[in-house]
């Protein structure tokens, strides 16, 4: 597992060719679904896009394993595992540093350190929930102005590299995801029961069960 995962991106941006008026035919009907569907009550969130729905549910998903990580004692917050950053806390860390380090350099904010070694479950959770709501909102910013395929610098890498702001979001919630596996496992394996698969369908079901 590299510090980020960067790779270096060579995408050529091809756009989609649809037929003009199967598109317009097949969007009409589909916004005429969404407004019969926002009337009624099947639907609880019928303006989300896919983008919303997975940042919606990286924060939910998120919040939920951090706070299942403030039922451990330090002992099992630094018990040592064979899978992603060795420990609870450190795999922690490094899912929250991950989302601030890439929310910046996509931003082209100066890059602020990760969480120190043996920061409390408090402190990462306070952090994360800043780091999220700047990710979110620069990724959502980012969309509604149509600058997915736009490039920054990715001034960590030597030299550095330009990558795509559409790719570096999905990066992050990638990234979220993965970790979000380990940590469950651990607790798995720490004896925590009942706990959350961590999936998309998961969360639209939250609360229904
Ligand atoms: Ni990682």
């Amino acid at each position: 597992v590299g510090a980020f995962h960067g790779t270096p991106l060579q995408i050529d941006f091809v756009p989609f060719p649809i037929a003009e008026p199967f598109a317009t035919e097949r969007l009409g009907g589909l916004r005429k679904a969404m407004a019969d569907r926002s009337t009624s009550s099947e639907s609880p969130m019928p303006d989300l896009d896919l983008l919303d729905r997975l940042l919606e549910h990286d924060a939910w998903t998120t919040r939920h394993v951090l706070d299942l990580c403030r039922e451990l004692s330090d002992n099992q917050l630094d018990r040592d595992f064979d899978i992603g950053h060795r420990t609870v806390r450190e795999t922690a860390a490094h899912l929250v540093g991950n989302i601030e380090v890439w929310t910046n350099l996509m931003t082209s904010q100066p890059v602020r350190p990760t969480p120190a070694p043996g920061s409390s479950i408090s402190d990462l959770g306070a952090r994360f929930e800043a780091a999220q709501a700047r990710f979110g909102q620069a990724a959502r910013r980012f969309r509604d102005e149509r600058r997915l395929n736009e490039l920054y610098s990715d001034v960590l890498d030597k030299p550095p590299r330009r990558k795509t702001i559409g790719a570096t979001i999905l990066h992050v919630l990638t990234h979220d995801h993965l970790h979000r596996g380990e940590i469950l496992h651990m607790l798995e394996r720490l004896g925590l029961r009942e706990l959350p698969e961590g999936d998309v369908l998961s969360w639209e079901s939250r609360g229904s069960g």
